[in-house]
């Protein structure tokens, strides 16, 4: 089956990369927040330019749909190269109430400094940047403890940028979801696609649906199993297992014909709100 080639960098998001690249002087950190289920993918290999030397600090968000045990393994992958890593669901706020602890202690020296020059009063201020759909609005309430910015399931519902205090402190900035001009892997994309963070209507939603299925056959056999029913036999590509598994749910067009479009929409649905279970589609280097 040929890869999608999934490009998507309107022109908002230029405007908000120019954005951010100013607001970057004014801030003490950047907060990265990833999807944990594609915590390579998720990761605007733009960032390290943006953040221009500041101290960092990664989320894993969506954990509540990541299989626990790999994202261990990602948050030691990335602590190893120096980065202070949580996760969370901040759905729910789990995990949230250890980030402005963890914002303090990375920034120790500052405010130590800021103590000795005597500007007792001056407030930490974090960037909370990553792609879109991804959280950082939700997050962001949480870690505030009430609903500051707007948030909600399709990219791009944050278009500007806003200061949002979390105590007396410590203030965040929430910015608008941003991709990057090309995914140079299209396999990028396709996670991308897959976790919401990209437009639905700039995907061919059928497509993408037959090779996340013959994904998911290869690394969750059992998953797949247990939801739709269909075991990957050898020779059968993404739209023969998506026909399997309409012929199961009993998604019949005519006789004999099978809707794979509504299945490839019903996986990409079920998989997104964890029906299929806790799925990390990466594992880190080793
Ligand atoms: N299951 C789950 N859903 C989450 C989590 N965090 C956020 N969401 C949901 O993801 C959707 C997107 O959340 P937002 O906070 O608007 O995302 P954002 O990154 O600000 O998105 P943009 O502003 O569009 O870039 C919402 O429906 C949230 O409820 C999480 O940890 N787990
Ligand atoms: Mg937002």
């Amino acid at each position: 089956m040929d890869q999608l080639n999934i490009q998507w960098f309107p022109g908002h998001m230029t405007k908000a990369r120019r954005m951010m690249q100013e607001s970057m002087q004014s801030v003490d950190a950047l907060c990265e927040i990833l999807d944990a289920r594609i915590p390579n993918a998720s990761r605007n290999p733009e960032i390290d330019a943006l953040a221009a030397g500041k101290p960092r600090l990664i989320i894993l968000n969506r954990s509540d749909l990541a299989d626990p045990a790999m994202t261990k393994r990602w948050k030691q992958y990335y602590e190893s190269r120096g980065f202070a890593v949580l996760d969370c669901d901040a759905r729910s706020g789990k995990g949230a109430s250890v980030f402005a602890p963890a914002v303090r202690s990375i920034l120790a020296d500052r405010l130590e400094a800021w103590r000795g020059k005597g500007q007792v009063g001056r407030k930490l201020r974090v960037m909370v940047a990553g792609i879109p759909n991804v959280g950082k609005s939700t997050f962001i309430n949480r870690v505030a403890g009430r609903k500051a910015a707007q948030a909600g399931d399709k990219p791009g519902v944050t278009r500007g940028k806003q200061w949002i205090a979390v105590d007396s402190g410590l203030e965040l900035l929430d910015t608008p979801g941003i991709l990057w001009p090309k995914f140079e892997d299209p396999e990028v994309g396709e996670l991308l696609a897959v976790t919401n963070a990209i437009k639905a209507e700039v995907v061919d939603r059928e497509a993408l649906g037959a090779r996340f299925l013959s994904r998911l056959c290869a690394i969750y056999p059992d998953a797949v199993r247990e939801r739709y029913k269909i075991e990957a036999e050898e020779g059968e590509n993404g739209y023969d297992l998506l026909e399997k598994a309409a012929q199961k749910r009993g998604f019949l067009i005519s006789r004999g014909e099978y809707d794979i479009e509504r299945m490839a929409n019903t996986l990409l649905t079920e998989y997104h709100s964890g029906k299929l279970g806790r799925l990390t589609l990466e594992t880190p280097p080793v």
